[in-house]
């Protein structure tokens, strides 16, 4: 199994461009880059979460962090689509109105495009209209909710509300995930599916195209 510690210290160091070497050294000594974000990035970016809670890390940690978090994605996404074969479905993702927290996000797009799903990424604070927009011109099977603030929780249940009063929430399924979220609370305003992870995400994203409704 290669060793991805090079690439974790250099995530948690907030080093973009060893990231970035580490992680191309990783890939031509045959590690996958599922491996990457199951094995280095999702447990660097837990243990950044982890240190800023205790006071270790501040805001300017966090950002590089993520910085080097987002060089390594540019260099694995175009091998993860290539390695999902025949798209499972289509989701679309995005994190609600009034939350800029992406972190999570990005790790449930890439671990969803290596899982063999399209994801159309509409990014932070995404606006319920937003959402509707796309989702009318896209057609995905699931629609995957990001939130990561207390505050910002009932944006989902309006983004929910948003689909359905444009008539649109009867053609997908919806999940929902982020720190504050839990199983109750997804059903509490309507969606169909939680994920407390991103191979949460995977999984549930394939039970909703499996059994759609
Ligand atoms: C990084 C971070 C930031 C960064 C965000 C950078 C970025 N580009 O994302 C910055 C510095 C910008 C930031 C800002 C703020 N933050 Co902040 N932040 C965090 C921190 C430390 C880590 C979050 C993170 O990335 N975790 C790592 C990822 C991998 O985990 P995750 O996001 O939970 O995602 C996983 C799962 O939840 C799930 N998942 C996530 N999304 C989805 C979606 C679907 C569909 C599914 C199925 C699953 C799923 O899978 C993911 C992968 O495993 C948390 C503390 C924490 N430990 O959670 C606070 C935290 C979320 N922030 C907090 C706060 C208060 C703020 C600010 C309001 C601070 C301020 N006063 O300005 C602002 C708000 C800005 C805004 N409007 O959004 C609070 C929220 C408290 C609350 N109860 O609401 C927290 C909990 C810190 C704290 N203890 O006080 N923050």
């Amino acid at each position: 199994m290669v060793d991805l510690s090079s690439l974790r210290d250099a995530i948690l160091d907030g080093d973009a461009a060893a990231a970035a070497t580490a992680a191309s050294a990783a890939l031509a000594g045959g590690a996958s880059p599922l491996e990457l974000v199951e094995r280095a990035i999702g447990p660097a970016m837990d243990e950044v979460g982890r240190l800023f809670e205790e006071g270790e890390y501040f805001v300017p940690e966090l950002l590089v962090s993520a910085r080097a978090t987002k060089q390594v994605f540019e260099l694995i996404r175009p091998l993860l689509a290539q390695a999902g074969v025949a798209s499972r479905g289509r989701v679309v993702l995005g994190t609600v109105q009034g939350d800029q927290h992406d972190i999570g996000k990005n790790l449930v797009a890439a671990m969803l495009e290596g899982g063999g799903f399209e994801v159309v990424d509409l990014g932070v604070d995404v606006p319920p209209s937003r959402l509707v927009a796309a989702v009318a011109e896209r057609q995905p099977d699931i629609v995957g909710l990001s939130a990561l603030l207390t505050t910002t929780m009932p944006a989902m249940a309006q983004a929910v509300k948003a689909l359905a009063d444009a008539g649109l929430r009867e053609r997908v399924r919806v999940m929902v995930g982020g720190a504050p979220v839990t199983q109750a609370f997804a059903e509490s305003i309507g969606a169909d599916a939680f994920g407390a992870n991103a191979n949460a995400a995977v999984d549930a994203a394939r039970r909703l195209v499996i059994s759609p409704g």
